[in-house]
């Protein structure tokens, strides 16, 4: 018997390597989903509540593997479900392919029923490759171009499949004129600048004398290399929130995070420096660079168009991190003066004394810094943290400290509400040994979380470890916009949008048959974690949390701080709480310590 397109187009993604689909049928995509069925032993289909968590699967099995992601979905609603997480896989550079389903062929243009434009919908989000099948031969181009388009560009395609289209024979391309004879396989080359842009990088390094790094996600698998880097130019190494897990925050050169969510020791390194070298980042928050002019720098990054983005560079490297660390170093020297690094590594090591004083100061029900300072050292070995939007992504960046082995990510550039539970789902199933600890906002659990604990029910018995554990800050607002509208906008809380209703995670997951915890008391943190982390099915760990404790920038400027009082003055409903708790600390931020405008 012939084959049927839909065969095909599954053979050829387990050709490729495709060992899982992440996605939700409809009759626009039936065809495929039935032959799935018939290649069940070799390729798993997982079923999520909706389209926006299959394409955040696919997106995190790209970020967690280096592999492609796939997902999959109807026509109409299925497809512009997939959307929002596509266009995270999109702004953080993963390689993600979109299978969508289509009305049949001569439906099309009838204005007919969930028949939507998807070859113009795609055009943005898959702009670099989007297309329809119209005829069998024509399929399995379309495949072999949407994977390699994807990982050469580390980008979203998009193939549309009308539905009957799925359900024809399939015929090879034919010899004839027109025809196209595509095939399979691609490895990235190792991209290394030439030695004299590699000399000049060296030579702006060797002439500084007070060297900054900024490592991002393009860095992960250079650490022995920046480390190295680092120890010769005698520098501090900070590092943008997708890069949290490039090095480990027990160095003590590792100033953390930067940016609103960053600290203060990063700050200052950006501030003083005097050279900048760039590796894998493309950090948006300029005002947290150095200033325009200010200082020497290299920037290097495996995407030329991402090169002399944010900051004026002077040289541009193009390459793999790893390699072209490695043909740099050895024409680093040695910096004598370690004054500059001594000065760093005791910012740091008194940073540190200030997060835990921060941490320790009672708030009301829990103080969200106090969780986080007590969870870090109880971290599993290679875990795989995934943080959502939102206040709790600050406590993410801040405080918590990385250790060797472990990955983490979140939605970086798009920075949408959401990710948190379907990346931790994404990383079970890709590392079924390791432990997934996903932290994540109340206001993204009732969003989109809650639906996925259900995803997790459904699957966790076939997970040969099955901890996976969920940490949900429930503060009973949108904390991290309610501050916004304080700092930047001087406004109060606005309790019509940003309160929250009260849920009990712990009870839902619990209804679900998975563990559930409410911890209500910070002298809870410690036993409730350890009942958590040892619990033998996945955990909801139900967080009562102040909304008063500020997440603040490492750094706050006049203008930010004056809105913030006018916001109390116009009668926050969280006024009091604020001003006896933390108060002092914003006050603290803005004292003359520093010079920094
Ligand atoms: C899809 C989407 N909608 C809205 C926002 C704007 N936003 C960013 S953080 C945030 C608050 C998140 O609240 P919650 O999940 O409760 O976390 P919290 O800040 O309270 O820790 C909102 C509304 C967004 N980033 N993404
Ligand atoms: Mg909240």
């Amino acid at each position: 018997m012939a084959q049927q397109v839909s065969d095909f187009i599954v053979d050829r993604l387990i050709s490729w390597g495709i060992t899982r689909i992440y996605g939700y049928p409809g009759d626009g995509i039936n065809g495929v989903m039935e032959a799935l069925n018939r290649a069940k032993d070799r390729i798993d289909f997982i079923q999520t509540r909706h389209e926006e968590m299959a394409a955040f699967m696919a997106c995190a099995h790209a970020k967690f593997t280096g592999e492609v992601g796939v997902c999959m979905s109807t026509s109409g609603p299925g497809a512009i479900h997939l959307l929002n997480g596509l266009y995270d896989a999109k702004m953080d550079h993963q390689p993600v392919v979109a299978i969508v389903g289509q009305q049949a062929r001569m439906s099309m243009g009838g204005d007919y029923q969930q028949e939507v434009d998807l070859l113009s919908l795609y055009k943005d989000v898959a702009h670099e490759y989007v297309h329809m099948a119209t005829e069998p031969a024509q399929v399995r181009h379309l495949i072999d171009r949407a994977i390699r388009i994807a990982r050469v560009n580390r980008t979203v395609t998009c193939v549309i499949l009308p539905n009957d289209v799925q359900e024809l024979d399939y015929s090879e391309p034919p010899r004839a004129h027109g025809s196209v004879h595509s095939g399979m396989s691609y490895t990235r080359p190792e991209i290394v600048p030439g030695i004299a842009d590699l000399q000049a990088a060296a030579d702006v390094l060797n002439a500084g004398e007070k060297v900054a790094i900024l490592v991002g996600a393009g860095a992960a698998g250079a650490a022995e290399e920046v480390i190295a880097a680092a120890e010769l130019l005698g520098a501090g190494v900070a590092k943008a929130l997708l890069g949290k897990a490039v090095l480990p925050d027990d160095l003590p050169f590792v100033t953390g995070s930067i940016g609103l969510l960053g600290t203060k020791p990063s700050y200052d390194l950006m501030m003083d420096c005097d050279t900048l070298l760039m590796v894998g980042t493309s950090f948006p928050y300029s005002e947290f660079l150095p200033k325009e002019g200010k200082v020497k720098s290299v920037q290097i990054d495996i995407d030329g168009r991402m090169l002399g983005l944010r900051y004026p560079t002077d040289v541009n490297l193009q390459g793999d991190s790893r390699k072209t660390l490695q043909a740099l170093i050895p024409l680093l020297t040695k910096k004598q003066d370690r004054g500059w690094r001594d000065k760093i590594e005791k910012e740091v090591s008194r940073w540190w004394n200030v997060l835990e004083a921060r941490a320790m100061k009672s708030a009301h029900p829990i103080n969200p810094q106090r969780f986080f300072w007590e969870l870090s050292p109880l971290l599993p070995d290679r875990c795989i943290l995934t943080s959502d939007s939102g206040s709790i992504a600050t406590w993410f960046a801040m405080d918590l400290k990385i250790r060797k082995g472990m990955m983490a990510s979140l939605s970086g550039n798009l920075a949408t509400m959401c990710p948190g539970v379907p990346y931790a789902i994404a990383a079970k199933f890709a590392y079924p040994d390791r432990m997934p600890i996903a932290l994540v906002g109340d206001g993204a659990m009732q969003m989109m979380g809650i639906n996925e604990l259900i995803t997790i029910a459904k699957y966790y018995k076939r997970w040969s470890d099955p901890r996976l554990m969920i940490v949900v800050l429930n503060n009973q607002d949108l904390n991290m916009v309610t501050w916004e509208q304080r700092v930047m906008s001087g406004d109060p809380k606005f309790q019509g949008s940003q309160d929250l209703p009260e849920i009990n995670y712990a009870a839902y997951a619990q209804l679900l048959g998975l563990e559930g915890i409410r911890v209500e008391r910070e002298d809870e943190i410690a036993p409730a974690l350890k009942q958590a982390l040892s619990a033998q099915r996945p955990v909801v760990l139900d967080l009562l949390s102040d909304p008063s404790v500020p997440p603040l920038p490492p750094h706050i400027t006049l203008k930010q701080a004056k809105n913030f009082t006018s916001s109390l003055v116009k009668g926050d409903v969280n006024a009091w709480d604020i001003i006896k708790d933390t108060y002092k600390e914003v006050v603290a931020n803005i004292l003359p310590h520093h010079d920094h405008a």
